[in-house]
Formats: C-alpha cells, structure tokens, sequence
C-alpha cells in the first residue's frame, strides 16, 4: 500500500523522465503498480483512511510519482453532486493525446498535485475536449473522449508521463492571464 512517504517529490529526476512505454503481455510488476496506484487514490478520498494514514486526497496519480518510470497513471473521479458514485475511473495505459480541442480550460482555483507540497497559484491552461489513445490490460488501442474535468486530470497525468509539472504551464509573469475565451471551471 502506497503512502505519502513513497510518493516522489518535485526536484526527484524521475518526475523530468519521459516514462517507459508499457509493454505486453502486462507484467505482474506492471499489473500490481496499477492496481496499488488506483488504491491509493481510492483510499486518499475516504475521509477515514485518508486521516489514518496521512494521505492527501487526489483524482490522479502517475507511475513517476511512486518512483516507476513507466507510462501508466491512475485516474478516479467521483461525481460531485453524488459522492458515492464515480465519475470516471480508469488506468491510462501509453496514452496520447490524438486531437485536442482549441478551446482552453483551466480550473479556477488551479491544479494541485501529490509531488508538489507548496501551492502555485495560477490557472493551468488545458484543452477542453481531448481524444485520447491509450492501451487497455490486454494491450488492446481503445480510444476516448474527454471534456472539462476529466479532460483537465487526464492531461495532467499525460504530462507527468513525459516529465512535465503543472506549473511549467503558468504564466510566470500574469499567473492568471489566460485567453479571454478560456472556460474557467469553478
Ligand atoms: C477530498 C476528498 C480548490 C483548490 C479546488 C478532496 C476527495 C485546488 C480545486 C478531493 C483545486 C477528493 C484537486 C487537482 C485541484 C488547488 C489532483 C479535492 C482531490 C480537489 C482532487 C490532478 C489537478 C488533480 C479544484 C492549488 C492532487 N485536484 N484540486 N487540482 N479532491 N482535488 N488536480 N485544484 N489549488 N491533484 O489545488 O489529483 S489535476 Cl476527490
Ligand atoms: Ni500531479
């Protein structure tokens, strides 16, 4: 069972590493990564589990963040109007963004990630609508759409599997300067 001690912090090269593509038939070591990587998300949002063992809450974890430079990350959303149902949970496999929608989003009170242990302020610029390509457990190409939110995390866990941080993509100068056209989600 991960815990925060065994997540990776910002200035750990291995969060600057473009991740390993996954190779199949998964291996046990890969299968078991996964799998202990949605755990951890699972247990971050239990207000219970997440007090016993100090985690921090999180929609998304990649692979670099626990130390393993492969392409894999971990993504669970709950809804938010019904806590007790799930919004999307899956595993992205070698993903990759195949088309992206012009229109910019950003998550008005910015991104937060288990890496980074001090807030940067400043709107995230993402894409609002992404295609993604991406393998499932038996190495079959699935494809899939993605808008707002979801679209956010996934792009977020994307960039952590080629050595990109949140804030790489913060204005330095206006941090919260962005496209006037930009959809801000509140
Ligand atoms: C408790 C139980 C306010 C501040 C609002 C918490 C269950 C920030 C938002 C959660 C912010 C859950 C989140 C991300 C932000 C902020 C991630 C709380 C966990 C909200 C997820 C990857 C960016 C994802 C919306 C600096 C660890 N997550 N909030 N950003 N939630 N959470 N990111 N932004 N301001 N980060 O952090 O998992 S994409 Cl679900
Ligand atoms: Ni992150």
């Amino acid at each position: 069972m991960y815990l925060m001690k065994d997540v990776t912090r910002d200035g750990n090269p291995v969060l600057r590493k473009v991740a390993q593509k996954v190779t199949f038939p998964i291996s046990k070591k890969n299968k078991q990564l996964a799998d202990d990587m949605m755990e951890y998300l699972i247990n971050s949002q239990d207000a219970q589990l997440g007090q016993k063992y100090g985690l921090r809450a999180g929609v998304g974890l990649a692979a670099p963040q626990v130390g393993e430079s492969v392409a894999m990350a971990s993504v669970l959303i709950p809804n938010l109007d019904e806590p007790d149902k799930i919004d999307l949970q899956m595993t992205l496999i070698n993903p990759v963004i195949i088309s992206e929608s012009v229109q910019v989003t950003a998550l008005g009170e910015g991104e937060g990630c288990l890496s980074v242990d001090t807030e940067v302020p400043g709107y995230v610029p993402r894409h609002n609508k992404i295609t993604i390509r991406y393998d499932d457990f038996d190495g079959v190409s699935q494809t899939m759409k993605l808008r707002g939110y979801p679209a956010i995390v996934c792009q977020h866990e994307i960039d952590h599997l080629n050595g990109h941080l949140f804030y790489d993509k913060i204005n330095k100068k206006d941090p919260f300067t962005i496209d006037d056209k930009a959809l801000i989600i509140e």
